[in-house]
């Protein structure tokens, strides 16, 4: 008998709760794989051929994410990408999660049929915090990402290895088909939006510079940039290497999201053998200030995160 997610995770209240996100994630997918149908459908404007209303996706799937978790007992608070506020369950006694996500990361990929994903991290509640009570990602119950193409792969972590499933598109449950996942310790490809490198500050320019010439780590690498983050990493996860967004002139902080972004990618490349910094501090390690603020990330096999993290900190 395959094993799901339910069964995969020794903790009940958890394998429920990862259990509900990747049920709105079978939701979110089927919508993927018929976007371009509905438009067609929908040709007349903004409905379909039903007449309904057609939800931006993005909206869409933070509708089911959370219409997933607002009936657990379990979940406190949310904090999505496409709240600006947290969404905290006032009814709910004794509620200890606080679920983290980003519903649909990269979502103007899907006009050119390019992988969409959803990263999700948890928290839980300790003595003395409240619903919103910022943490840190190394404090982090749980991890998990969405990655939609051809196929659909969710990919998690609670604190015990890196895991891997696979949509049965005839079941529409994700089966086990990789325990154990590790990232090799160096890889052959770098991950980065090369249009901005007179953006990079001298030492990610020195750094991507001795990655192609190979007088970084005595490989020459090939370059992968597919723009959308979950793709990007998961890649970085099976093949090894290195994603990184430094800061720029447009995102002189880095363009991508701690809290739902960083966090819980961190947290699956360090449970993978690998490693993840802001180019001086693990991402793991930085205390939040607010719930949507951006990091400079660097994240993939521990090598290549080590050099270009030691070029970045001057050292
Ligand atoms: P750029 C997609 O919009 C996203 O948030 C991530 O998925 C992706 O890694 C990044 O932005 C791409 O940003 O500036 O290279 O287009």
């Amino acid at each position: 008998m395959p094993q799901t997610l339910a069964t995969h995770i020794q903790d009940q209240d958890l394998a429920t709760l990862l259990s509900a996100i990747a049920t709105a994630c079978v939701q979110i997918e089927s919508r993927i794989r018929t976007a371009g149908l509905s438009d067609i459908l929908g040709s007349f404007g903004h409905t379909n051929i039903q007449g309904e209303q057609q939800q931006k996706l993005d909206v869409f799937a933070n509708d089911c994410i959370i219409a997933a978790l607002k009936p657990l007992a379990t979940v406190a608070a949310i904090v999505s990408e496409e709240d600006d506020e947290p969404i905290v369950f006032t009814d709910k006694p004794g509620a200890k999660y606080i679920a983290i996500f980003d519903p649909l990361d990269g979502s103007s990929n899907i006009d050119v049929n390019v992988n969409v994903g959803t990263i999700v991290s948890i928290q839980q509640i300790e003595a003395g915090e409240t619903a919103t009570t910022l943490k840190a990602g190394n404090k982090q119950v749980a991890a998990l990402y969405v990655v939609y193409g051809p196929s659909t792969i969710l990919v998690y972590t609670a604190g015990s290895g890196v895991h891997g499933f696979t949509l049965d598109p005839d079941t529409t449950s994700f089966v086990l088909n990789w325990e154990e996942m590790k990232m090799p310790p160096q890889g052959p490809y770098y991950s980065a939006n090369e249009a901005n490198i007179a953006d990079f500050p001298p030492a990610y320019q020195q750094a991507l510079a001795g990655l192609r010439d190979g007088t970084l780590l005595g490989a020459k690498y090939s370059s992968r940039y597919i723009g959308s983050l979950v793709a990007d990493f998961h890649r970085t996860l099976l093949k090894g290497g290195v994603f990184l967004y430094p800061p720029t002139a447009k995102a002189p902080n880095g363009k991508l999201r701690l809290l739902y972004e960083a966090n819980p990618l961190a947290m699956i490349a360090e449970q993978a053998s690998g490693a993840a910094t802001n180019g001086t501090q693990r991402i793991l390690d930085i205390a939040p200030t607010e719930p949507h603020q951006r990091t400079t990330f660097i994240i993939g096999s521990r090598h290549e995160v080590e050099a270009i993290t030691k070029l970045a900190a001057g050292k």
